[in-house]
């Protein structure tokens, strides 16, 4: 089948871009990639993204935005899918992707708050999360069990932002979930996920988190 020119718009930390980059890569899909700055985005990127946010993925020269509608998107038009044939565990998976984005806004939120309590109260909510996903996890090193799939794409940028939280301070987010941690460790060594960041990107991180006027970065400043 031939493929439509590919050029995903990105941003170096962001884990929504990842999540279309892992599924490029493990699909084999040809593409470009233009990363902006989304502290001053160039002008031509308003025209191209309706909420203002990466990814965009332009598709012979169309805007496609939302992260999940590109991974789809991407995931119909080649071969071998990456979410289950039977639609109640299709229907799951995507509901098991929601709550991923849940964890990401709530991850998002414990970098930023510069309320105590809050930030208390985050660890408690993603301590909770990870110990309800804990239970949904199949035998296997993956998700749904030995095969690799959406769900999986979604779960690495997540695990990718609290690996480099614990390196810098552990707050025993995964102290009663030894799925999720070997899950986890999976996820980060596949070469898809690798490479779904740009060199860059452990410099980058640390000066963002630099940067931040929040509780997380008081706490682990000394570390970065
Ligand atoms: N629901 C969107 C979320 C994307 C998103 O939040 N992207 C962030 C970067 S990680 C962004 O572009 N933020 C720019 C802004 O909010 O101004 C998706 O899944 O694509």
């Amino acid at each position: 089948m031939s493929l439509p020119r590919l050029k995903l718009i990105s941003f170096t930390l962001c884990p929504f871009v990842q999540r279309a980059m892992i599924v490029l890569n493990e699909k084999n899909i040809p593409f470009d990639i233009e990363y902006i700055d989304l502290s001053a985005p160039p002008p031509w990127f308003y025209d191209i993204s309706p909420l203002e946010k990466v990814p965009v993925l332009l598709v012979d020269d169309e805007p496609l935005f939302e992260s999940m509608v590109i991974c789809e998107y991407l995931d119909e038009i080649t071969d071998g899918s990456l979410y289950p044939a039977d639609a109640f565990q299709r229907a799951k998976n995507r509901a098991w992707i929601e709550f991923g984005s849940d964890i990401l806004s709530t991850t998002f939120e414990f970098y930023n708050t510069s309320d105590e309590k809050r930030f208390k109260h985050l660890i408690d909510i993603l301590t909770d999360r990870f110990e309800v996903l804990e239970d949904e996890i199949s035998d296997g090193d993956y998700f749904n069990g030995e095969k690799f799939s959406m769900v999986d794409a979604v779960y690495a940028p997540v695990f990718r932002y609290h690996k480099r939280i614990a390196k810098l301070k552990d707050y025993g987010l995964f102290k009663d979930t030894p799925k999720i941690k070997a899950w986890g460790d999976k996820l980060l060594e596949r070469d898809s996920v690798i490479k779904s960041v740009p060199d860059s990107y452990e410099h980058d991180m640390s000066n963002y988190i630099k940067k931040l006027n929040s509780v997380f970065r008081n706490e682990v400043k000394d570390s970065l």
